[in-house]
């Protein structure tokens, strides 16, 4: 018993203090000094105050929010898709601004024989094309359509090039091209390739209220790697997902930036220059001087439910770093009267943390979205949305 029980307060202990070192910025500590005590302070001060915390040093500012012109056309619908199971509806969301138009080509496979409104998941994809196959001929585990829908959910997707293509253009393709001024230089906090492809998530929920077989209040945004920070940052400015999924997101995602482990501002700046804004530069090498960090990213989803997923074999994204960003967040949670992640210490690998509000794992295994990946997601929706019936 000894001999399991001090390596644990040994390992605790050594969670704990690395956390305490870091100097993260107190998520429930206004800039002005006030001690926030109450879920409505925090609504009505502090989670203003984070979230344009992050808007003008990280994420950037998107010009537009719906735009005026935005059209949904349901170009397809099939009801005998997966040999019945499903009906598949394609859709194209249409928009359109001062310098021109865009289309979401939206795939949506809602399970049939289920109550309507059904929950669901939406992805957003960041590779190849090939893996949100809508006619099932190619299938990936990236987004597992079969399985998705044999548990009861709406498997939604659409991909990331829809909105920007993931290169350092200028800001000239995409909707930047569409939205942004022509007449002003671009600012520090101009919207960047991450904040394009959140907002391209909210006009897929656009479409979601729109359609009856689906339960737009019980609907999760889940994105992988650079398409988890787009998750993140979706749900952080977009209240209506019930349920935001970051996978391996790392830096300026779901990892804490102080911690310097794995990939730091300053390479995520170099290497990717057009996903956040300009002013984010201004950090590199300077973690300390930022005044937010990642856990306060994953606070401004309270009291609504999160899930953080990491991978043993991904140090580049800091799994420990994830997991002490979900610690870090529940104080807010606390709030709410909500456990948050309900655990300070990090879990044994592949043992999914799952009771709380904000959920967590570590999988053994590289960097990559799997279908156990997305089984422990729906585990987190099944709990929770679930609950009566279990
Ligand atoms: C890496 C990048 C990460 C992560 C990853 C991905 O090259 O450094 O931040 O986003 O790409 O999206 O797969």
């Amino acid at each position: 018993m000894k001999l399991v029980l001090i390596p644990t307060i040994i390992f605790l202990a050594m969670t704990a203090h690395a956390a305490d070192d870091l100097s993260l910025p107190d998520p429930l500590k206004t800039l002005a000094g006030q001690k926030i005590v109450s879920s409505k302070e925090w609504r009505s001060t502090r989670r203003p105050e984070i979230l344009e915390l992050f808007r003008a040093n990280v994420y950037g500012r998107a010009p537009v929010g719906r735009p005026a012109e935005l059209t949904f056309e349901l170009k397809e619908t099939t009801e005998t898709a997966l040999s019945g199971k499903a009906t598949r509806k394609l859709v194209d969301i249409h928009f359109s601004g001062p310098g021109g138009k865009g289309t979401i080509r939206l795939a949506v496979f809602i399970p049939n024989n289920v109550p309507k409104p059904v929950p669901g998941l939406l992805l957003i994809c960041n590779r190849d094309r090939t893996n949100i196959d809508p006619s099932r001929k190619t299938k990936s585990p990236f987004w597992p359509v079969e399985r998705i829908v044999e548990r009861g959910y709406v498997a939604a997707a659409f991909h990331n090039s829809d909105l920007d293509p993931d290169m350092n253009d200028g800001f000239k393709d995409g909707v930047h091209g569409i939205y942004d001024s022509v007449d002003a230089p671009r600012s520090p906090d101009a919207w960047g390739t991450i904040a394009a492809w959140a907002w391209g998530a909210s006009r897929v929920m656009d479409y979601f209220e729109t359609d009856r077989d689906i339960d737009a209040t019980r609907m999760g945004v889940v994105g992988h790697s650079r398409g988890g920070k787009t998750s993140l940052w979706c749900g952080a400015v977009d209240e209506r997902f019930a349920l935001v999924v970051s996978n391996e997101s790392g830096c300026t995602g779901a990892a804490l930036a102080r911690r310097k482990k794995g990939e730091s501002i300053k390479a995520i700046n170099r290497g990717f220059p057009h996903w956040f804004c300009a002013k984010y530069k201004q950090y590199n090498d300077k973690e300390n001087e930022l005044p937010v960090d990642q856990h306060e990213l994953i606070a401004l989803m309270a009291p609504r439910l999160v899930y953080v997923a990491s991978a043993a074999g991904d140090g580049w994204a800091d799994p420990e770093g994830e997991f002490l960003a979900c610690v870090h967040a529940a104080s807010v949670y606390r709030l709410f009267g909500l456990p948050g992640l309900g655990s300070t210490s990090f879990p044994p690998l592949d043992h999914p943390l799952n009771s709380g509000h904000i959920g967590y794992h570590v999988r053994s295994g590289k960097h990559n979205l799997l279908e156990s990946d997305w089984n422990c997601f729906m585990d987190f929706a099944d709990k929770h949305w679930k609950k009566s019936q279990q």
